[in-house]
């Protein structure tokens, strides 16, 4: 036994959106979530554990990372240790995939690699629930990058019962795609954990978005079990603007959304008049997704091309692959 572990994990994004915690320490959602992982962006993690280590290191994309920074990592390290009952720490060599100008979280793909080349360098034999629901201790979204396709974090009540599964689409990921459009943001960032929190406390339209995400999820469900692409555009499209209000309604509110981020909604609205259906969503950023079916995909590129620069325009795949053991 080495101690050693390598995994791959790709990002996801959420079609129905993880907004709220009903546990920030735990990281319990007030709501089940829905995603598509992504071909194009992934983290690769090795984890060596020794026991001559006197404190954890991290090395991302091949430079040391100070301890401040890497100090969430070290805290999710410190309930790996507690989980296998090891003493051990841990170097960890970590590289993202996810090109710089993307302008993507990578926390989800980052503890999805890190939870699964720890299960591997300890040999803890975790099932891939077990991996989601430690993966879900680093961030909300990990729990979703164990999987490939389309995946369901069900919410569920304490820490054994709150994790993602897949959802068998029956290929129909082959057929679509995403295409992100990466703009520039100079205004103050506020984290997703921080607005979450702050919207779920103060926002006025918070209980509306509970009302309402279980119907979404189910007409998603719907949609992927009938490969109806309409339908299931048409609601994704809302749940991530109703997300969005919800931070309009936060006191004081917020958005993160810019000019930019409605133009490209309007060249989705331009396509779909044109007879080239496809649909936006929007996280804690003013980034745009757009999903498409693969057979319109250059339609819609030319499009946002007409309006952006060729960098800011990136299309990915679905990927079927969960998390992968590297080596
Ligand atoms: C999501 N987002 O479902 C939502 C939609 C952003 C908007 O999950 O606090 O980095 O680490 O659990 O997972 C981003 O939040 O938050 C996110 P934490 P996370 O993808």
């Amino acid at each position: 036994m080495n101690n050693c572990g390598k995994a791959r994990a790709h990002t996801n994004i959420a079609l129905i959106k993880y907004w709220g915690k009903a546990d920030e320490d735990l990281i319990l959602p007030m709501n089940n979530s829905l995603s598509v992982t992504l071909d194009r962006f992934y983290t690769d993690t090795k984890v060596t554990f020794n026991p001559e280590y006197t404190k954890d290191t991290l090395i991302l994309n091949g430079e040391e990372v100070s301890d401040d920074e890497a100090n969430k990592i070290y805290r999710f390290m410190d309930l790996v240790r507690e989980r296998s009952q090891t003493s051990m720490y841990a170097y960890i060599e970590s590289i993202n995939y996810v090109p710089t100008a993307a302008g993507l979280a990578s926390s989800a793909s980052a503890y999805a690699a890190l939870s699964a080349a720890c299960n591997e360098a300890l040999q803890l034999n975790m099932s891939k629930k077990d991996l989601s629901r430690l993966a879900r201790r680093g961030s909300g979204s990990a729990s979703r990058s164990i999987f490939g396709g389309f995946a369901e974090w069900e919410k569920g009540h304490d820490d054994e019962t709150s994790y993602a599964h897949a959802i068998d689409a029956n290929d129909w990921e082959n057929e679509l795609s995403m295409v992100f459009v990466v703009i520039n943001d100079k205004s103050k960032k506020v984290s997703s954990r921080s607005g979450m929190s702050h919207t779920r406390q103060t926002s006025r339209f918070y209980q509306y978005w509970l009302d309402h995400v279980d119907e979404d999820i189910q007409s998603v469900k719907e949609a992927i079990n009938n490969k109806d692409f309409k339908h299931l555009g048409e609601v994704i499209e809302e749940n991530g603007l109703r997300m969005h209000a919800t931070n309009l309604g936060a006191q004081p509110p917020f958005t993160y959304l810019v000019p930019d981020s409605y133009l490209v909604m309007e060249i989705v609205h331009q396509c779909r008049e044109a007879g080239y259906p496809c649909y936006f969503t929007m996280d804690a950023g003013p980034n745009v997704k757009i999903l498409t079916e693969k057979k319109n995909q250059q339609y819609i590129l030319n499009a946002l091309l007409q309006h952006f620069k060729e960098e800011q325009v990136i299309a990915s795949d679905i990927t079927h692959t969960g998390i992968e053991i590297l080596e």
